[in-house]
């Protein structure tokens, strides 16, 4: 065999980075950035070269794992099959659909055969209990866009490729590469908009990497950038500085927002932020001047309690100044496989709490239940209980809160099967696991990201080793027809195909961009053996750049992007406000009714006493949430799962470099070695997550030679924000104290 260059869109995170993997056959010599590539031009970051590892991983599973007589056991696919059938098919006939709960966490939205299935899947199980990692993550920014733009995927990215200024509140993108934000080498593209003369300031309880290459580092209290936020509001108000500028015809809600924040203003937040009142009036007149400036919140702004308000008063003050849907402030992606605009604006409008769970009355947003709650309704007996779980590329014992109780609760359940590659912290106690192949065996387009995407691109990546198993489109489409009353063994290409259809209707009706055409036809042209890859080819062919079946020669297809390897530039965001939005009023509505009820809540953080001192957590390079620390590189080196401590906290507490301290709070305990740094600020601490492989019964031999504790047993399951059910990660009030060795 001989040597082949291949070129792959890396799916690792949010970047999407183009990748130059040279192969042998099945073996891969090397993975490189491609310089080709029209989006990422040759950056690549240390998870992209572990993509190999993971492909060699000896651990990952090539085989599925069914549990007999107790013991989870390596197993035949027709031994799964039959497992899942007689399991989950006995908690839907006995409990109903509502007792069997879905989990779909980060690595689904990164797959293209799992963010396509899990949705029919969803729909077809039709359950209340349907949780995701968004409720740990980004709902807040779901629910704000929802009710501010009237749909919740339309989210506004940072135009980082042009703006003039940059006011980053809790996001570490220098480490992460971005979020809500897909812009390979973020880092380089900060560091133009310092080259072209512009500015980048960053919020954050560290100084992080990212605050270390900015202009401006604004130390804030976690869990208060509302309060600074609005308090940047208020200064635009008082200083006569609002000028929505070509959105100013279709914004409503101004007067509300004024009258709902009277009185935050920048002196009267300033001792609970910690940040001065002439540093948050400062900022205000700066992105009010600015010729262009965005305000980019991302998790530390959204795991908080405050978090719906936080992401709100984000975009409310990219909006007053100007800043939104044009160019150098924050902009809406138009991905590929988007439905383009229709000619004027205008919908139904999005709402939130169109039912509560069952136990503690939680609301919903975006259909789901937040993750903190599903302990408790797996445990709490009653009609409604949850029995049965599916998860989906999750691993929430260790990145949810409270992640020890979870665990009990799941071995508590009568059924689990999980879709996953790892026998980890999770997937141990499941009755049945089907892995996916190797990410290098799967086809790939990013249906997640290209949507939030700072240019609009589309790449496609065919799949370059021989799958090892069922690619994992099948596997989720073989637990929906069982969800159906179908054999687990059958050939399940029924549910996409019907998913298919059910698109090829809606298009070529009399409305529709293709009507006129014949569905039949339409049917038969996307052939090809992976249903998956032909939902992806309709959806951008029937998309804004489509080529329409015909109707718009020269258009997108899968096919002209198979000739593309290093991917298609379609160009920098373009406004598409007003026709985008999905309102009630057609209007962007600054001042949705359940935001403007919940800023009384925020009032009363005014007149609490501040915790003593608080846990927040941080991302690192070589990490990638819980489940890459079984590459040997991504854990070499020295202990990364150390306790950030501010000298002054570190002297108060008696705690010298390097002793091992112990970490409390509500929920659980930790003995973790601390760290000691000026970077944090007093009171505030810092723990990474996704640590914690020391649990038996996995199958992670290089993660749990360094096992390091988990986070999520100290943060706290009863802690969220009440709009969005996010989990609140950060500003977790924890006692410290040194530990004393047995
Ligand atoms: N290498 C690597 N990359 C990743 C990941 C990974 O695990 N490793 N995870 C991926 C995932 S799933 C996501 S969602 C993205 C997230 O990407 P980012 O949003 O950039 O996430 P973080 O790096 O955690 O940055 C959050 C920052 O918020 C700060 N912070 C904490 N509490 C507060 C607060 O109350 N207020 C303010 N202003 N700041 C606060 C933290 O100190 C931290 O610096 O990263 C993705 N990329
Ligand atoms: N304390 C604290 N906790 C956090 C965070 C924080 O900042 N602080 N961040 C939160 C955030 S932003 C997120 S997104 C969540 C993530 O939460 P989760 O999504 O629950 O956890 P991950 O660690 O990403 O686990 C990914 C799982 O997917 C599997 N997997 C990997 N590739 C594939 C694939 O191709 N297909 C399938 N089916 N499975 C695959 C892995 O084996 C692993 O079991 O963690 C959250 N937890
Ligand atoms: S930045 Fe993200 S997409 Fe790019 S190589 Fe790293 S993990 Fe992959
Ligand atoms: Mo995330």
């Amino acid at each position: 065999m001989s040597e082949v260059e291949h070129y792959r869109t890396c799916p690792l995170c949010e970047a999407t980075c183009g990748l130059a993997i040279t192969m042998n056959g099945d073996k891969v010599i090397s993975i490189k950035g491609d310089p080709k590539d029209v989006f990422s031009k040759g950056f690549i970051c240390p998870k992209g070269t572990a993509l190999k590892h993971l492909h060699e991983d000896p651990d990952r599973l090539r085989r599925p794992m069914v549990r007999i007589d107790g013991e989870l056991r390596d197993a035949t696919w027709e031994q799964a099959y039959a497992a899942l059938e007689a399991g989950l098919f006995r908690v839907i006939s006995e409990t109903g659909k509502d007792t069997v709960a879905l989990y779909l966490g980060n690595p689904t939205v990164h797959s293209l055969s799992a963010s396509v299935m899990t949705i029919a899947l969803a729909k077809l199980l039709g359950t209340r209990n349907l949780y995701s990692a968004a409720t740990v993550d980004q709902m807040p920014k779901h629910v704000s866009c929802g009710l501010m733009f009237g749909r919740p995927d339309h989210i506004p990215v940072p135009d980082i490729d042009r703006t003039d200024y940059m006011l980053i509140v809790g996001a570490n993108p220098w480490v992460s590469n971005g979020s809500l934000a897909t812009a390979p080498d973020f880092k380089g593209r900060l560091e133009r908009v310092q080259q072209r003369g512009g500015k980048v300031v960053v919020v954050d309880p560290r100084r992080t990497e990212t605050a270390s290459g900015a202009d401006d580092y604004v130390p804030i209290r976690p869990g208060t950038d509302a309060l600074f936020l609005l308090a940047i509001v208020n200064t635009l108000f008082e200083e006569d500085l609002i000028d929505p500028g070509d959105v100013a015809d279709f914004v409503t809600g101004l007067d509300d927002v004024r009258h709902a924040i009277e009185g935050l203003t920048a002196d009267r937040v300033a001792s609970v932020t910690g940040i001065p009142a002439h540093t948050t009036q400062r900022i205000a007149r700066e992105i009010a001047t600015a010729a262009s400036a965005v305000v980019y919140d991302r998790v530390g702004a959204h795991q908080q309690a405050f978090g719906t308000l936080t992401s709100w008063a984000a975009d409310v003050i990219t909006t007053l100044t100007g800043n939104l849907d044009r160019p150098g402030g924050k902009m809406f992606a138009l991905a590929a496989h988007a439905k383009p605009d229709p000619d004027s604006p205008g919908g139904r409008g999005w709402a939130i709490g169109r039912f509560t769970s069952r136990v503690s009355n939680r609301p919903e947003a975006y259909g789901q239940l937040p993750i903190s709650v599903l302990a408790e309704e797996i445990e709490t007996p009653g009609e409604g209980q949850v029995r049965a779980l599916i998860t989906v590329g999750g691993n929430p014992v260790l990145s949810t809160p409270n992640g020890a109780r979870l665990a009990r609760a799941l071995e508590s359940l009568d059924f689990m099967v999980c879709v996953d590659p790892y026998l980890n912290e999770t997937t141990r106690f499941a009755d049945v696991i089907l892995p996916p192949p190797s990410v290098l065996a799967k086809h790939h387009y990013d249906f997640a990201f290209y949507g939030l995407s700072v240019r609009n691109i589309a790449n496609y990546s065919e799949p370059l080793a021989d799958a090892e198993g069922p690619d994992e489109w099948d596997s989720l489409a073989r637990i929906a027809a069982v969800c159906l009353g179908q054999s687990g063994g059958g050939d399940p290409s029924f549910v996409p195909q019907m998913a298919l259809a059910q698109m090829v209707q809606e298009a070529t009706a009399d409305d529709g961009p293709l009507s006129g055409l014949d569905p039949a036809e339409i049917m038969q042209t996307l052939t090809g053996d992976n249903p998956v890859v032909a939902i992806a080819d309709f959806r951008i062919r029937v998309g804004p750049y489509g080529d329409l079946f015909g109707k718009n020669p020269g258009g997108l297809s899968l096919e002209l992007l198979r000739q593309h390897p290093h991917g298609i530039d379609l160009g920098p965001l373009e406004p598409r406000l007003p026709n985008a939005l999905r309102t009630k009023s057609g209007k962007v509505e600054l001042a949705p009714q359940p935001i403007i009820d919940d800023i009384p809540r925020l009032r009363t953080l005014l007149d609490r006493d501040p915790d003593d001192l608080v846990l927040i957590g941080r991302r690192q390079l070589r990490s990638n949430n819980s489940w890459m620390h079984n590459v040997p590189k991504m854990i070499a080196g020295s202990n990364r799962c150390t306790l950030l401590v501010n000298p002054a906290d570190a002297e108060r507490l008696g705690i010298g470099q390097g002793m091992t301290v112990r970490v409390a709070s509500r929920v659980g305990t930790v003995e973790v070695e601390a760290e000691i740094t000026d970077d944090m600020m007093p009171g505030v601490v810092s723990l990474p997550h996704g640590w914690g492989h020391s649990e038996p019964g996995t199958r992670l031999s290089v993660a749990g030679s360094k096992p390091g504790v988990s986070s999520n047993d100290l943060t706290d399951e009863d802690e969220m924000d009440p709009l969005s059910g996010n989990s609140v990660m950060n500003g977790i009030p924890v006692r410290i104290e040194v530990a004393v060795s047995a």
